[in-house]
Protein backbone atom coordinates (compact mmCIF):
# COMPACT_ATOMS: atom_id res chain seq x y z
CA UNK A 1 0.00 0.00 0.00
CA UNK A 2 0.75 3.54 -0.69
CA UNK A 3 -0.31 6.78 1.21
CA UNK A 4 0.03 10.26 0.81
CA UNK A 5 -0.60 12.76 3.30
CA UNK A 6 -3.97 13.52 4.30
CA UNK A 7 -5.06 16.56 2.33
CA UNK A 8 -3.08 15.53 -0.67
CA UNK A 9 -4.64 17.14 -4.12
CA UNK A 10 -5.72 14.24 -6.28
CA UNK A 11 -6.20 16.02 -9.80
CA UNK A 12 -6.13 16.07 -13.38
CA UNK A 13 -5.60 18.80 -16.20
CA UNK A 14 -6.15 19.87 -19.88
CA UNK A 15 -5.93 23.27 -21.54
CA UNK A 16 -7.87 25.10 -24.01
CA UNK A 17 -6.79 25.20 -27.14
CA UNK A 18 -6.17 21.04 -26.58
CA UNK A 19 -9.63 20.26 -25.79
CA UNK A 20 -12.28 23.23 -26.35
CA UNK A 21 -12.78 23.97 -30.05
CA UNK A 22 -15.23 26.51 -31.04
CA UNK A 23 -12.12 28.15 -32.36
CA UNK A 24 -14.34 31.09 -33.65
CA UNK A 25 -17.39 31.22 -31.66
CA UNK A 26 -18.99 33.37 -29.53
CA UNK A 27 -16.66 36.23 -30.41
CA UNK A 28 -13.59 34.22 -29.64
CA UNK A 29 -10.16 35.85 -31.34
CA UNK A 30 -7.67 34.22 -32.88
CA UNK A 31 -4.60 32.76 -31.37
CA UNK A 32 -1.06 31.78 -32.34
CA UNK A 33 -1.91 28.00 -32.72
CA UNK A 34 -4.86 28.42 -34.48
CA UNK A 35 -2.71 30.43 -36.90
CA UNK A 36 0.11 27.47 -36.39
CA UNK A 37 -2.01 24.56 -37.26
CA UNK A 38 -3.43 26.38 -40.21
CA UNK A 39 -0.17 26.05 -41.94
CA UNK A 40 1.23 23.25 -44.06
CA UNK A 41 2.98 20.66 -42.58
CA UNK A 42 3.13 22.04 -38.95
CA UNK A 43 0.89 19.18 -37.20
CA UNK A 44 0.74 15.42 -38.30
CA UNK A 45 -2.13 14.92 -40.70
CA UNK A 46 -2.67 18.81 -40.41
CA UNK A 47 -4.66 18.39 -37.48
CA UNK A 48 -6.09 21.63 -35.90
CA UNK A 49 -7.83 22.29 -32.76
CA UNK A 50 -10.70 24.08 -34.57
CA UNK A 51 -12.90 21.17 -33.05
CA UNK A 52 -10.91 18.98 -30.46
CA UNK A 53 -12.66 17.39 -27.85
CA UNK A 54 -15.91 19.79 -28.21
CA UNK A 55 -15.52 20.86 -24.91
CA UNK A 56 -17.06 24.12 -25.33
CA UNK A 57 -19.95 22.65 -25.63
CA UNK A 58 -19.32 19.64 -23.84
CA UNK A 59 -18.13 20.82 -20.23
CA UNK A 60 -20.87 19.59 -18.51
CA UNK A 61 -20.49 16.20 -19.98
CA UNK A 62 -16.88 16.29 -19.25
CA UNK A 63 -17.32 17.65 -15.59
CA UNK A 64 -19.96 14.49 -15.22
CA UNK A 65 -17.14 12.14 -15.93
CA UNK A 66 -14.91 13.73 -14.02
CA UNK A 67 -17.08 13.91 -10.93
CA UNK A 68 -18.17 9.96 -11.82
CA UNK A 69 -14.53 9.49 -11.42
CA UNK A 70 -13.85 11.01 -8.13
CA UNK A 71 -11.24 13.31 -9.16
CA UNK A 72 -10.91 16.19 -6.59
CA UNK A 73 -9.41 18.83 -8.48
CA UNK A 74 -9.42 20.10 -12.14
CA UNK A 75 -6.75 21.87 -14.00
CA UNK A 76 -7.73 23.85 -17.34
CA UNK A 77 -6.55 26.73 -18.59
CA UNK A 78 -8.48 30.16 -20.47
CA UNK A 79 -7.97 30.60 -23.81
CA UNK A 80 -6.86 34.41 -23.67
CA UNK A 81 -8.37 35.12 -26.78
CA UNK A 82 -12.21 34.32 -25.83
CA UNK A 83 -11.75 36.52 -22.96
CA UNK A 84 -9.59 39.17 -25.13
CA UNK A 85 -10.09 38.29 -28.58
CA UNK A 86 -6.99 40.86 -30.07
CA UNK A 87 -5.46 40.66 -26.45
CA UNK A 88 -6.19 44.00 -25.56
CA UNK A 89 -9.22 46.43 -24.96
CA UNK A 90 -12.89 45.41 -24.97
CA UNK A 91 -13.39 42.28 -22.56
CA UNK A 92 -15.89 39.53 -24.37
CA UNK A 93 -18.60 39.18 -22.40
CA UNK A 94 -19.40 35.48 -23.84
CA UNK A 95 -15.66 34.85 -23.43
CA UNK A 96 -16.51 35.56 -19.69
CA UNK A 97 -19.42 33.57 -19.52
CA UNK A 98 -18.03 30.47 -21.05
CA UNK A 99 -15.55 30.02 -17.69
CA UNK A 100 -17.65 31.46 -15.33
CA UNK A 101 -20.31 28.57 -16.06
CA UNK A 102 -17.47 26.17 -16.28
CA UNK A 103 -16.44 27.33 -12.86
CA UNK A 104 -20.12 27.49 -11.79
CA UNK A 105 -20.55 23.55 -12.67
CA UNK A 106 -16.82 22.38 -11.27
CA UNK A 107 -17.85 24.06 -8.10
CA UNK A 108 -21.26 22.65 -8.34
CA UNK A 109 -19.87 19.30 -8.43
CA UNK A 110 -17.20 19.34 -5.76
CA UNK A 111 -14.25 19.30 -7.87
CA UNK A 112 -11.28 22.79 -7.20
CA UNK A 113 -10.81 24.17 -10.09
CA UNK A 114 -7.04 25.08 -10.59
CA UNK A 115 -6.66 27.76 -13.77
CA UNK A 116 -3.95 28.46 -15.86
CA UNK A 117 -3.50 31.71 -17.72
CA UNK A 118 -1.35 31.05 -20.58
CA UNK A 119 -1.14 27.53 -21.88
CA UNK A 120 0.31 28.54 -25.25
CA UNK A 121 -2.42 30.02 -27.00
CA UNK A 122 -1.35 33.60 -27.58
CA UNK A 123 -3.35 36.13 -28.75
CA UNK A 124 -2.20 36.22 -32.52
CA UNK A 125 -2.92 40.02 -33.00
CA UNK A 126 -0.16 40.52 -30.26
CA UNK A 127 2.02 38.50 -32.15
CA UNK A 128 1.61 40.19 -35.36
CA UNK A 129 1.71 43.64 -33.74
CA UNK A 130 4.81 43.19 -31.73
CA UNK A 131 5.97 40.18 -31.99
CA UNK A 132 4.53 38.49 -29.18
CA UNK A 133 6.43 37.21 -26.56
CA UNK A 134 9.64 39.02 -27.95
CA UNK A 135 8.64 42.30 -26.79
CA UNK A 136 8.61 43.46 -23.40
CA UNK A 137 4.87 44.95 -24.42
CA UNK A 138 3.46 41.30 -23.74
CA UNK A 139 4.34 41.91 -20.01
CA UNK A 140 1.71 44.58 -19.25
CA UNK A 141 -0.72 42.77 -22.02
CA UNK A 142 -0.37 39.35 -19.93
CA UNK A 143 -0.77 41.49 -16.63
CA UNK A 144 -3.83 42.86 -17.90
CA UNK A 145 -5.47 40.31 -19.20
CA UNK A 146 -4.45 38.27 -15.67
CA UNK A 147 -6.32 41.18 -14.01
CA UNK A 148 -9.31 40.47 -15.65
CA UNK A 149 -9.56 36.90 -15.10
CA UNK A 150 -8.75 37.50 -11.10
CA UNK A 151 -11.60 40.84 -11.22
CA UNK A 152 -14.38 37.60 -13.22
CA UNK A 153 -13.63 34.64 -11.39
CA UNK A 154 -11.15 35.62 -8.75
CA UNK A 155 -13.69 35.16 -6.05
CA UNK A 156 -14.60 31.28 -6.93
CA UNK A 157 -10.94 30.48 -8.48
CA UNK A 158 -8.33 29.75 -5.36
CA UNK A 159 -5.50 28.32 -7.55
CA UNK A 160 -4.09 30.32 -9.79
CA UNK A 161 -1.32 29.04 -12.81
CA UNK A 162 0.22 32.32 -14.50
CA UNK A 163 2.11 30.35 -17.18
CA UNK A 164 2.36 26.57 -18.27
CA UNK A 165 5.92 25.54 -19.42
CA UNK A 166 7.97 28.43 -20.13
CA UNK A 167 10.72 26.32 -20.95
CA UNK A 168 8.61 24.71 -24.10
CA UNK A 169 6.88 27.97 -24.92
CA UNK A 170 10.74 29.71 -25.35
CA UNK A 171 12.32 26.56 -26.37
CA UNK A 172 10.27 24.47 -28.66
CA UNK A 173 8.67 27.71 -30.00
CA UNK A 174 11.70 30.22 -30.51
CA UNK A 175 14.19 28.02 -30.47
CA UNK A 176 13.62 24.95 -32.84
CA UNK A 177 10.18 26.28 -33.88
CA UNK A 178 8.34 23.18 -33.81
CA UNK A 179 5.62 25.14 -31.48
CA UNK A 180 4.10 27.93 -32.52
CA UNK A 181 4.69 30.72 -33.41
CA UNK A 182 7.61 28.49 -35.30
CA UNK A 183 10.20 30.88 -34.70
CA UNK A 184 14.08 29.59 -35.17
CA UNK A 185 16.59 31.50 -33.04
CA UNK A 186 19.25 30.65 -30.46
CA UNK A 187 18.71 34.03 -28.92
CA UNK A 188 14.92 34.27 -29.05
CA UNK A 189 14.20 31.88 -26.98
CA UNK A 190 16.15 33.35 -24.22
CA UNK A 191 14.09 36.77 -24.85
CA UNK A 192 11.13 34.94 -24.91
CA UNK A 193 11.93 33.20 -21.66
CA UNK A 194 13.09 36.51 -19.99
CA UNK A 195 9.34 38.03 -20.85
CA UNK A 196 7.44 35.02 -19.61
CA UNK A 197 8.96 35.31 -15.99
CA UNK A 198 8.64 39.39 -15.72
CA UNK A 199 4.95 38.57 -17.04
CA UNK A 200 4.45 36.02 -14.40
CA UNK A 201 6.22 38.51 -11.94
CA UNK A 202 3.89 41.29 -12.84
CA UNK A 203 0.53 39.25 -12.38
CA UNK A 204 1.72 37.70 -9.02
CA UNK A 205 2.08 41.32 -8.01
CA UNK A 206 -1.18 42.61 -9.47
CA UNK A 207 -2.79 39.45 -7.57
CA UNK A 208 -0.89 40.42 -4.38
CA UNK A 209 -1.76 44.02 -4.53
CA UNK A 210 -5.36 43.93 -5.81
CA UNK A 211 -6.63 40.37 -5.10
CA UNK A 212 -5.18 38.23 -2.94
CA UNK A 213 -6.17 39.72 0.63
CA UNK A 214 -9.87 39.45 -0.16
CA UNK A 215 -10.21 36.38 -2.47
CA UNK A 216 -7.84 34.43 -0.13
CA UNK A 217 -6.25 32.23 -3.22
CA UNK A 218 -2.70 31.06 -3.89
CA UNK A 219 -0.95 31.93 -7.28
CA UNK A 220 2.40 30.14 -9.12
CA UNK A 221 3.64 28.98 -11.90
CA UNK A 222 4.46 25.69 -13.97
CA UNK A 223 7.40 24.82 -14.90
CA UNK A 224 8.62 21.29 -17.25
CA UNK A 225 11.66 19.02 -16.35
CA UNK A 226 12.64 15.74 -17.09
CA UNK A 227 15.41 14.13 -14.75
CA UNK A 228 18.92 13.92 -15.74
CA UNK A 229 21.11 11.33 -15.36
CA UNK A 230 25.12 11.67 -14.97
CA UNK A 231 25.66 8.95 -18.02
CA UNK A 232 28.49 7.83 -15.95
CA UNK A 233 30.17 8.96 -12.58
CA UNK A 234 32.92 10.71 -14.58
CA UNK A 235 32.88 14.40 -12.41
CA UNK A 236 32.61 15.82 -15.75
CA UNK A 237 29.23 14.12 -16.90
CA UNK A 238 27.79 14.62 -12.75
CA UNK A 239 28.86 18.37 -13.80
CA UNK A 240 26.71 17.61 -17.34
CA UNK A 241 23.92 16.84 -15.57
CA UNK A 242 23.71 19.33 -13.25
CA UNK A 243 24.46 21.93 -15.87
CA UNK A 244 21.17 19.93 -17.61
CA UNK A 245 19.10 20.78 -14.98
CA UNK A 246 20.27 23.85 -14.71
CA UNK A 247 19.25 25.07 -18.29
CA UNK A 248 15.86 23.11 -18.07
CA UNK A 249 14.50 24.28 -14.82
CA UNK A 250 16.66 26.32 -13.06
CA UNK A 251 16.48 29.04 -16.06
CA UNK A 252 12.87 29.94 -14.75
CA UNK A 253 13.08 28.60 -10.80
CA UNK A 254 16.28 30.68 -9.62
CA UNK A 255 14.87 34.00 -10.98
CA UNK A 256 11.28 33.01 -8.86
CA UNK A 257 13.36 31.37 -5.83
CA UNK A 258 16.41 32.98 -6.11
CA UNK A 259 15.96 36.21 -7.98
CA UNK A 260 18.36 35.50 -10.91
CA UNK A 261 19.33 33.27 -13.42
CA UNK A 262 21.89 30.36 -12.71
CA UNK A 263 25.25 31.10 -12.82
CA UNK A 264 26.11 28.35 -15.58
CA UNK A 265 23.60 29.93 -17.86
CA UNK A 266 25.36 33.41 -17.53
CA UNK A 267 28.65 32.79 -18.05
CA UNK A 268 27.46 30.19 -21.15
CA UNK A 269 25.41 32.41 -22.67
CA UNK A 270 27.00 36.10 -22.03
CA UNK A 271 24.91 38.87 -24.25
CA UNK A 272 22.07 36.50 -25.04
CA UNK A 273 20.73 36.15 -21.80
CA UNK A 274 19.21 39.25 -20.89
CA UNK A 275 19.87 40.88 -17.34
CA UNK A 276 17.19 41.82 -14.74
CA UNK A 277 17.31 45.28 -13.10
CA UNK A 278 17.31 45.09 -9.47
CA UNK A 279 13.67 46.26 -9.14
CA UNK A 280 12.51 42.75 -11.17
CA UNK A 281 14.78 41.04 -9.53
CA UNK A 282 12.59 42.05 -6.49
CA UNK A 283 9.64 41.34 -7.93
CA UNK A 284 10.75 37.81 -9.17
CA UNK A 285 12.09 36.36 -5.80
CA UNK A 286 9.52 34.77 -3.94
CA UNK A 287 6.84 35.43 -6.74
CA UNK A 288 5.48 32.17 -6.49
CA UNK A 289 3.05 30.75 -3.81
CA UNK A 290 3.83 27.45 -4.67
CA UNK A 291 5.60 25.05 -7.11
CA UNK A 292 4.34 23.91 -10.02
CA UNK A 293 6.39 20.97 -12.08
CA UNK A 294 5.57 19.14 -14.64
CA UNK A 295 7.68 16.07 -15.28
CA UNK A 296 7.19 13.26 -18.19
CA UNK A 297 10.62 11.90 -18.45
CA UNK A 298 14.91 11.33 -18.10
CA UNK A 299 17.76 11.04 -19.76
CA UNK A 300 21.37 10.52 -19.64
CA UNK A 301 23.50 13.27 -19.94
CA UNK A 302 27.22 13.82 -20.49
CA UNK A 303 29.66 16.32 -20.61
CA UNK A 304 30.03 16.97 -24.92
CA UNK A 305 33.46 18.98 -24.98
CA UNK A 306 31.82 20.73 -27.90
CA UNK A 307 31.19 17.97 -29.94
CA UNK A 308 27.69 18.35 -31.53
CA UNK A 309 26.22 16.71 -34.46
CA UNK A 310 23.92 13.55 -34.89
CA UNK A 311 23.48 13.13 -31.07
CA UNK A 312 21.41 15.54 -30.62
CA UNK A 313 18.28 15.18 -29.27
CA UNK A 314 16.17 18.59 -29.26
CA UNK A 315 17.38 19.58 -32.53
CA UNK A 316 18.69 23.25 -33.29
CA UNK A 317 17.92 26.30 -31.32
CA UNK A 318 21.37 26.03 -29.60
CA UNK A 319 20.12 24.94 -26.42
CA UNK A 320 22.49 21.69 -26.27
CA UNK A 321 25.18 23.47 -27.55
CA UNK A 322 24.38 26.41 -24.89
CA UNK A 323 24.92 23.78 -22.22
CA UNK A 324 27.42 21.70 -23.43
CA UNK A 325 25.71 18.36 -22.82
CA UNK A 326 24.95 15.07 -25.15
CA UNK A 327 21.57 13.39 -24.12
CA UNK A 328 20.56 10.37 -24.70
CA UNK A 329 18.50 7.20 -23.35
CA UNK A 330 18.78 3.71 -22.51
CA UNK A 331 17.23 1.27 -24.66
CA UNK A 332 16.35 -0.82 -22.34
CA UNK A 333 13.51 1.93 -20.79
CA UNK A 334 10.22 1.31 -21.66
CA UNK A 335 9.63 4.30 -23.84
CA UNK A 336 5.73 5.58 -24.50
CA UNK A 337 4.45 6.72 -27.95
CA UNK A 338 5.60 9.72 -27.79
CA UNK A 339 9.73 8.10 -27.49
CA UNK A 340 9.66 9.11 -23.67
CA UNK A 341 11.07 6.72 -21.58
CA UNK A 342 9.47 5.87 -18.29
CA UNK A 343 11.69 5.99 -15.55
CA UNK A 344 10.35 6.35 -12.31
CA UNK A 345 13.13 6.81 -10.61
CA UNK A 346 13.82 10.14 -12.24
CA UNK A 347 10.55 11.30 -10.83
CA UNK A 348 11.62 10.75 -7.41
CA UNK A 349 15.48 12.29 -7.54
CA UNK A 350 14.05 15.54 -9.26
CA UNK A 351 11.69 16.09 -6.59
CA UNK A 352 14.22 15.92 -3.96
CA UNK A 353 17.05 18.03 -6.21
CA UNK A 354 14.02 20.78 -6.36
CA UNK A 355 13.22 20.31 -2.19
CA UNK A 356 17.01 20.79 -1.84
CA UNK A 357 18.00 23.44 -4.33
CA UNK A 358 14.42 25.88 -3.33
CA UNK A 359 14.18 25.06 0.07
CA UNK A 360 11.74 22.61 0.54
CA UNK A 361 8.71 24.38 -1.09
CA UNK A 362 5.04 23.07 -1.91
CA UNK A 363 5.05 21.05 -4.39
CA UNK A 364 2.35 20.25 -6.86
CA UNK A 365 3.12 17.99 -9.97
CA UNK A 366 0.37 19.69 -12.56
CA UNK A 367 1.04 17.12 -15.07
CA UNK A 368 2.39 13.99 -15.25
CA UNK A 369 1.50 10.90 -17.73
CA UNK A 370 1.98 9.08 -20.91
CA UNK A 371 0.67 8.39 -24.26
CA UNK A 372 -0.39 4.92 -25.77
CA UNK A 373 -2.78 3.45 -28.09
CA UNK A 374 -5.98 2.25 -26.30
CA UNK A 375 -6.11 -1.48 -24.76
CA UNK A 376 -9.03 -2.78 -23.08
CA UNK A 377 -6.83 -3.10 -19.79
CA UNK A 378 -4.94 0.21 -20.14
CA UNK A 379 -2.61 -1.53 -18.35
CA UNK A 380 0.51 0.74 -19.49
CA UNK A 381 -1.14 3.83 -18.35
CA UNK A 382 -1.69 2.04 -15.03
CA UNK A 383 1.57 0.46 -14.71
CA UNK A 384 3.36 3.90 -15.95
CA UNK A 385 1.26 5.95 -12.90
CA UNK A 386 1.97 2.85 -10.48
CA UNK A 387 5.67 3.75 -11.05
CA UNK A 388 5.19 7.84 -10.90
CA UNK A 389 2.73 7.72 -8.01
CA UNK A 390 5.19 4.92 -6.15
CA UNK A 391 7.98 7.67 -6.74
CA UNK A 392 5.92 10.55 -5.37
CA UNK A 393 5.76 8.29 -2.26
CA UNK A 394 9.09 7.78 -1.80
CA UNK A 395 10.20 11.14 -2.16
CA UNK A 396 7.39 12.56 0.24
CA UNK A 397 8.89 9.55 2.23
CA UNK A 398 12.53 11.46 1.91
CA UNK A 399 11.28 14.73 2.91
CA UNK A 400 9.88 16.48 -0.30
CA UNK A 401 7.17 18.70 0.43
CA UNK A 402 4.70 17.00 -2.45
CA UNK A 403 1.07 17.90 -1.81
CA UNK A 404 -0.64 17.03 -5.10
CA UNK A 405 -0.71 15.13 -8.44
CA UNK A 406 -2.41 16.17 -11.45
CA UNK A 407 -3.19 13.58 -14.52
CA UNK A 408 -2.06 14.70 -17.72
CA UNK A 409 -4.53 14.67 -19.41
CA UNK A 410 -8.51 14.47 -18.70
CA UNK A 411 -9.48 12.90 -21.88
CA UNK A 412 -7.32 12.17 -25.34
CA UNK A 413 -6.90 15.54 -26.85
CA UNK A 414 -5.06 17.89 -29.41
CA UNK A 415 -1.32 16.69 -28.65
CA UNK A 416 0.21 20.27 -30.50
CA UNK A 417 2.45 19.08 -33.29
CA UNK A 418 1.58 15.41 -32.60
CA UNK A 419 -2.03 16.23 -33.40
CA UNK A 420 -4.25 13.63 -32.42
CA UNK A 421 -2.17 11.13 -33.35
CA UNK A 422 -0.85 10.69 -29.56
CA UNK A 423 -2.96 9.62 -26.73
CA UNK A 424 -2.38 10.86 -23.07
CA UNK A 425 -5.99 10.50 -21.74
CA UNK A 426 -7.33 8.18 -18.94
CA UNK A 427 -10.63 9.14 -20.73
CA UNK A 428 -11.03 7.77 -24.41
CA UNK A 429 -12.26 10.10 -27.13
CA UNK A 430 -13.72 9.11 -30.60
CA UNK A 431 -13.14 12.27 -32.73
CA UNK A 432 -15.51 11.31 -35.43
CA UNK A 433 -18.70 10.57 -32.99
CA UNK A 434 -17.50 12.74 -29.85
CA UNK A 435 -18.36 10.26 -27.48
CA UNK A 436 -16.21 9.77 -24.66
CA UNK A 437 -15.83 6.95 -22.02
CA UNK A 438 -13.46 5.67 -19.24
CA UNK A 439 -10.41 3.76 -19.86
CA UNK A 440 -9.55 1.41 -17.41
CA UNK A 441 -6.75 3.70 -15.97
CA UNK A 442 -9.68 5.90 -14.87
CA UNK A 443 -11.29 3.25 -12.56
CA UNK A 444 -7.93 2.47 -11.79
CA UNK A 445 -7.24 6.38 -10.86
CA UNK A 446 -10.36 6.68 -8.96
CA UNK A 447 -9.40 3.74 -6.49
CA UNK A 448 -6.11 5.34 -6.16
CA UNK A 449 -8.11 8.46 -4.79
CA UNK A 450 -10.66 6.50 -2.56
CA UNK A 451 -8.17 4.10 -0.93
CA UNK A 452 -5.51 6.25 -1.32
CA UNK A 453 -3.04 3.35 -2.00
CA UNK A 454 -2.78 0.78 -4.68
C1 LIG B 1 3.27 19.41 -21.99
N1 LIG B 1 9.26 18.39 -24.26
O1 LIG B 1 3.98 19.66 -23.16
C2 LIG B 1 2.08 20.36 -22.06
O2 LIG B 1 1.87 21.15 -20.94
C3 LIG B 1 0.82 19.70 -22.53
O3 LIG B 1 0.01 20.65 -23.14
C4 LIG B 1 1.13 18.52 -23.42
O4 LIG B 1 -0.01 17.95 -23.99
C5 LIG B 1 1.88 17.50 -22.58
O5 LIG B 1 3.00 18.06 -21.93
C6 LIG B 1 2.31 16.27 -23.35
O6 LIG B 1 3.20 16.62 -24.37
C7 LIG B 1 5.29 19.29 -23.38
O7 LIG B 1 9.63 18.37 -25.43
C8 LIG B 1 5.75 19.32 -24.69
O8 LIG B 1 10.05 18.17 -23.31
C9 LIG B 1 7.06 19.02 -24.99
C10 LIG B 1 7.92 18.70 -23.96
C11 LIG B 1 7.48 18.68 -22.64
C12 LIG B 1 6.17 18.99 -22.36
Amino acid sequence: MIYFPKNFVWGTATSAYQIEGAWKKDGKGLSIWDDFSAQKGKTKNGDTGKIACDHYHRYKEDIALMKAAGIKAYRFSISWTRILPSGMGEVNAKGIQFYSDLIDELLRNDITPWVTLYHWDLPLELEKEFGGWLSPKIIYAFKNYAKVCFEYFGERVKHWITINEAWVVATLGYGQGVFAPGKISNEYLYLAGHHLLLAHAEAVECYRNKFQTQQGGVIGMSNNCDWREPKTDAPEDQAAAQRSLEFFLAWFADPIYEGDYPEIMRKNLGERLPKFTPEQQAKLKGSSDFFGLNHYTTMFAEAANGNFGEQEVYGNGGILEDQDVHLSVDENWEKTDMGWAIVPWGCQKLLLWIKDRYDNPAVFITENGCAFEDEADDSKRVNFFKGYLGACEQAISAGANLQGYFVWSFMDNFEWAEGYSKRFGIHYVDFDTQQRSPKASAKWYTSVIQNNGF
